[in-house]
């Protein structure tokens, strides 16, 4: 069902981090207001709305009617071209505008209250507020307003930075956001040859603990020089989230009669010395990063080797089928709208498979899919006509890397773990999230 508020938090089109923020937090300052995000956002705060989906499961543009609307608060923004399709409310009497943004010469919206000032970020402003009106902050929250106001003020170092910033991240740090998370979304710009390896890299990813500790490899073979592998590394360590990560290189240079192979290493944690294990190797390094080269070594044998000096003993890496739920609670095809909601709501559910006979998948159902309902009498209706039946599944051997890069791909929250046809477990946009923020038990 559209939805029909009679106030609206938004902000500028190409949402960036501290425009999300800031609309997040406008709504802890303004509880009785609909936050609504433009249709279009930045790719990596896309990313991050995709995997966080349950969280800030914010509605877009086009999922609002602003006929009710008499309050309109802005965040980020001071003009309204730069809004999504907001242009109808311009010219409505006794509109309430509220305007927060942080740039003072950025525009002319004639607001009745809010805040405009020089400051690195709206999302200090905002935060000052929640401070002082000892609003509580979710840690999850406080990481995406940290994220937003190191975006805007290059982590405290651009020269909009003011003191107020400053002491805002501390109070956000103070609030439990965590910097892993934030570091992981505001990924330095690197070129295309990097985020080439990077991608081949993460294709080629396989995790596992060795001696207690997580760590990944990646062998590939890559054409002439690329520099900056050592960025690509750490990136890739960090992305999958691994106490130690190794990259694997072999050269192909011509004329070389044998391959050359280079193989740099990462380590985020103490035990773990990157520096020793690339001099056993012939290289050098420091606890934290390594490298080593090495000719007329296979990649695999340079893997058997680093493997044993980790020492240990071997545990098959985690797959899907660890973290699945299961047994999977479905509906049948037959089951009315009605019904559905019923379970959603008392399961607390965002989705459910949907089944004809026992157990062969035919679409998946979820709160989303509620929207496209207009008329009270659609809630009879069978799920099958409301259902998605393009369900994308996911087979219980593949990484937990896998189901992410699917659930963002096609923005889905669930994932059927299906083995021979059959539904045998679900995974979830929060056992994913759970597994890269480590929180998995070991
Ligand atoms: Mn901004």
């Amino acid at each position: 069902m559209q939805s029909t508020p009679s106030a609206i938090i938004t902000t500028h089109r190409n949402a960036d981090f501290d425009a999300l923020a800031s609309v997040v937090a406008a709504g802890l300052i303004y509880p009785d207001a609909q936050p609504v995000l433009p249709k279009q956002v930045n790719p990596n705060v896309r990313g991050f709305l995709s995997i966080h989906k349950d969280i800030f499961d914010i509605p877009r543009r086009d999922e609002i009617e602003l006929d009710a609307v008499r309050r309109l608060i802005v965040v980020d923004a001071n003009r309204w071209d730069r809004l999504d399709r907001f242009e109808e409310l311009r010219e409505r009497t006794g509109l309430d505008l509220i305007v927060w943004d942080h740039h003072e010469d950025s525009g002319q919206m004639p607001h009745r209250s809010g805040r405009i000032m020089e400051m690195g970020s709206t999302t200090t402003l905002l935060t000052r507020v929640l401070d002082r009106r000892r609003k509580l902050l979710t840690p999850m929250q406080a990481t995406l307003m940290l994220a937003g106001l190191y975006e805007d003020t290059g982590n405290l170092s651009f020269s909009s930075t003011r003191a107020e910033d400053a002491y805002a991240a501390g109070y956000l740090l103070d609030r439990k956001a965590d910097l892993t998370i934030v570091n992981k979304f505001l990924r330095p710009a690197y070129g295309e040859k990097q985020k080439a390896v990077l991608f081949d890299m993460l294709k080629a990813a396989r995790r596992q603990k060795i001696n207690g500790y997580s760590v990944s490899f990646s062998r590939l073979s890559i054409e002439g020089h690329v520099s900056s592998l050592a960025v690509v590394v750490a990136m890739y360590r960090d992305i999958v989230n691994v106490d130690a990560a190794f990259g694997i290189f072999e050269s192909s240079v011509r004329k070389r009669k044998r391959a050359r192979c280079m193989v740099i290493g990462r380590s985020g944690i103490e035990g773990l010395d990157m520096g020793a294990i690339m001099r056993s190797l012939g290289g050098g390094g420091h606890p934290g990063a390594g490298s080593a080269q090495l000719r007329e070594a296979r990649p695999e044998a340079v893997e058997g080797m680093i493997r044993d000096l980790i020492a240990g003993n071997q545990q098959a890496s985690v797959q899907i089928s660890d973290l699945m739920s299961f047994p999977v609670q479905s509906v049948d095809e037959t089951t009315s709208m009605e019904t559905v909601a019923r379970l959603l709501r008392k399961k607390g559910y965002t989705g459910l498979p949907v089944v004809r006979g026992e157990d062969l998948l035919v679409g998946v159902i979820s709160r989303r899919d509620f929207r496209k309902i207009r008329k009270e009498a659609q809630l009879k209706a069978p799920v099958k006509a409301f259902m998605s039946t393009e369900a994308r599944t996911i087979a219980p051997g593949l990484s937990p890397i896998h189901a992410a890069r699917i659930m963002v791909r096609h923005d889905v929250g669930r994932l059927p773990v299906v083995a021979k046809g059959k539904i045998i477990g679900i995974i979830t946009r929060s056992d994913t999230m759970r597994y890269f923020y480590d929180l998995l038990p070991d």
